[in-house]
């Protein structure tokens, strides 16, 4: 039986998701991403889960959509197929955070893959480009859109049109990131910030990821309007009357998720 494209393990609240074609540097395919779209609602579904974890290994995160695949479609077969759009948006229907721990290359689909996820960790050896321009085509899964406003319109520009690779401090420095880790530390970092966010109210941490992602699409005025809606709104949780009762009570708080 051949091998799985996306591996799963489960520690405690936290689920961890790894890309699996290790000989095509993760060249993500539809197989890979059905498995992937699959696994991220399922996990998103199950109680028991409160933080996704999506990595590669140390050479790859993923080195972009897979070129044998695509390489001969014409237009009208990729627009008829609604080729490679119908699974590549799974993950943002996803409500728990995904954190991409990123070793080795997040190329073209991989690094946009990595922008949809809602951090990146990259190892000290990570690199980041979209190298589509060298293809004769552009970023085709958000590339455009998700990379400016991480890295300014500038820096964006420059990557997009040229192509070139960005090593992990440069993409800490401009915002891509939102750590730099020793290759050889970069899993137990993540799950330590992983578990920690886990042991957090669930129904915060979900409210906290759609109201930031709220800052991130939309305006000012509406996302602050959220935010309040938001805050108001967990005051009917069972976990906020714990938490601040903790707090007085200058002990832990024993998180129910509800
Ligand atoms: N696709 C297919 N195979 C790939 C691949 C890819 N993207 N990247 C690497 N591989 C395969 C290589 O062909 C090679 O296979 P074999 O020859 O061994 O069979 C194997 O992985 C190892 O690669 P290399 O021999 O090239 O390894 P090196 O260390 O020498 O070089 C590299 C590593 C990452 C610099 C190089 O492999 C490389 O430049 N790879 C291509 C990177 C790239 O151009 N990526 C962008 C692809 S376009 C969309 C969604 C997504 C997309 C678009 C639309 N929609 C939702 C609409 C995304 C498009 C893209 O990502």
């Amino acid at each position: 039986m051949s091998e799985s494209l996306v591996l799963e393990r489960v520690e405690g609240r936290v689920a961890i998701l790894t890309l699996n074609r290790p000989k095509a540097l993760n060249a993500l395919n539809d197989a890979l991403m059905d498995a992937l779209g699959e696994a991220l609602l399922r996990y998103d579904a199950d109680e028991s889960i409160s933080v996704i974890v999506l990595t590669g290994n140390e050479k790859a995160f993923a080195a972009g959509a897979d070129i044998a695949a695509m390489k001969d479609k014409t237009f009208e077969e990729v627009t008829r197929e609604q080729f490679i759009t119908r699974n590549w948006e799974t993950i943002l229907r996803v409500r728990k955070p995904i954190i991409a721990a990123v070793a080795g290359y997040a190329l073209g689909g991989g690094c946009e893959l990595a922008m949809m996820c809602d951090m990146i960790y990259a190892a000290d050896n990570a690199k980041f480009a979209q190298p589509e321009i060298k293809l004769g085509i552009i970023p085709g899964a958000g590339g455009t859109q998700r990379l400016p406003r991480a890295v300014g319109k500038s820096k964006a520009m420059d990557l997009v049109l040229t192509g070139r690779m960005m090593d992990a401090q440069e993409a800490e420095r401009a915002g891509l990131v939102a750590r730099v880790i020793p290759a050889e530390s970069l899993m137990s970092e993540t799950m330590d910030a992983a578990m920690l966010i886990a042991s957090m109210s669930l129904p915060s941490v979900i409210m906290a990821k759609e109201a930031v992602n709220r800052a991130w699409e939309g305006s000012l005025t509406e996302g602050v309007r959220f935010e309040r809606q938001g805050f108001h709104s967990l005051f009917a949780t069972h976990d906020q009357k714990e938490g601040m009762a903790a707090f007085m009570e200058k002990r832990k708080a024993d998180f129910q998720h509800k």
